[in-house]
């Protein structure tokens, strides 16, 4: 059968007329074949009432009208399509096509990427979005393009971390000595919480309810909107507010399906992924705000440690001395920029 005609998308109105300026401005070509229909697979470990997939939903369906029903997203959420780990490899292969994951368990693939996660870096948030959407993010993005993979400019904000538990508040490091937790599968995770003395055990999330309520670990540690979102509250008791270290999610696509998806499509998809990301950062901001009544509500107890008896740890264990080794002076240099010396 031999192919229509191509035409180009404005003439079909395919291209919303700001987009269609932005695009003349940057002189990209409007290459993209108004016959065909490009479907995206978009994949992540999270229910789809989190803000990261209501947000995405609302990008897909923006992308969808301004394409005319030409460019779909499609969203498959709550390890659906499989566990962190397993997703990794599939956008890799080209099975998925765009995938958020955390810095630190891309850092399996790309060493560099774990390094916002170095325990007590980021004092609040605004320290973290000039990094994130600075210099630091853009050295990070340089190596994940080395792996083949896209990053858009933009991470999704996970959220600060605090450990829960089924047994008891940690109130110092010393109720961390052999206490067993899962961590994210990642060398940086696992590293900081021996350094801590605990027992960590990497899990993807896919795995960690069933995992806290058959009590393969005692506790665990995640954002307040994660620990609403997924129930943990059920499985969880306690909650100590350690915000030991910020976490956020890379949005990966497939490398070679992004390089040949047509420039104005890139566009049109990159412009409503970036404004879902700006939201969602606000919808997380607000949620970790007031979720603490919320959670204490459900039964939840809540403690306040001090920063101090887990950074001496850290620093006892050598735990700043290793990573500045691994990550380099010049990945450091970067970090130290916004976080001031760490360690
Ligand atoms: O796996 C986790 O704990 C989660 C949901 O926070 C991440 O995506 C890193």
């Amino acid at each position: 059968m031999s192919p229509t005609p191509t035409r180009t998308l404005h003439r079909r109105g395919f291209v919303q007329a700001g987009t269609a300026a932005a695009l003349a401005a940057l002189g990209a070509p409007l290459v993209a074949r108004a016959q065909a229909t490009m479907t995206f697979k978009w994949a992540n470990n999270i229910p789809i009432t989190h803000p990261s997939n209501i947000r995405v939903k609302e990008a897909a369906d923006a992308i969808k009208a301004a394409s005319g029903g030409k460019v779909e997203i499609q969203i498959f959420p709550n390890n659906q399509l499989g566990g962190d780990t397993d997703m990794l490899s599939q956008v890799r292969s080209g099975a998925i096509d765009i995938f958020p994951l955390s810095g630190l368990i891309l850092q399996t693939l790309v060493p560099l990427a774990g390094i916002n996660g170095l325990a007590f870096a980021f004092k609040d948030y605004p320290t973290v979005w000039n990094a994130m959407d600075g210099e630091l993010g853009a050295f990070i993005r340089d190596a994940i393009g080395k792996v083949g993979l896209h990053s858009f400019d933009r991470i999704l904000d996970n959220g600060f971390r605090n450990i829960t538990t089924s047994t008891k508040p940690i109130n110092s490091a010393a109720d961390l000595q052999g206490f067993k937790i899962r961590v994210p599968v990642s060398p940086l995770w696992t590293s900081m919480f021996k350094a801590f003395g605990a027992a960590p055990t990497g899990i993807n999330f896919a795995e960690v309810y069933s995992a806290l309520q058959t009590k393969v670990v005692e506790g665990q540690e995640n954002p307040l909107a994660i620990i609403e979102i997924a129930k943990l509250y059920e499985v969880q008791k306690y909650v100590s507010m350690t915000g030991h270290m910020w976490d956020g999610q890379w949005i990966l696509a497939n490398g070679r399906r992004w390089n040949s998806t047509p420039a104005d499509v890139q566009a049109l998809i990159t412009k409503h992924v970036t404004e879902a990301v700006m939201k969602q950062r606000d919808d997380i901001r607000r949620l970790n705000n007031g979720l603490e009544a919320q959670l204490k509500a459900k039964g939840m107890v809540f403690n306040y440690p001090d920063a101090k008896s887990f950074r001496d740890a850290l620093a006892k264990a050598g735990f700043y001395a290793e990573w500045r080794g691994k990550f380099g002076d010049a990945a450091m240099a970067k970090l130290e920029k916004y976080s001031g010396k760490l360690g």
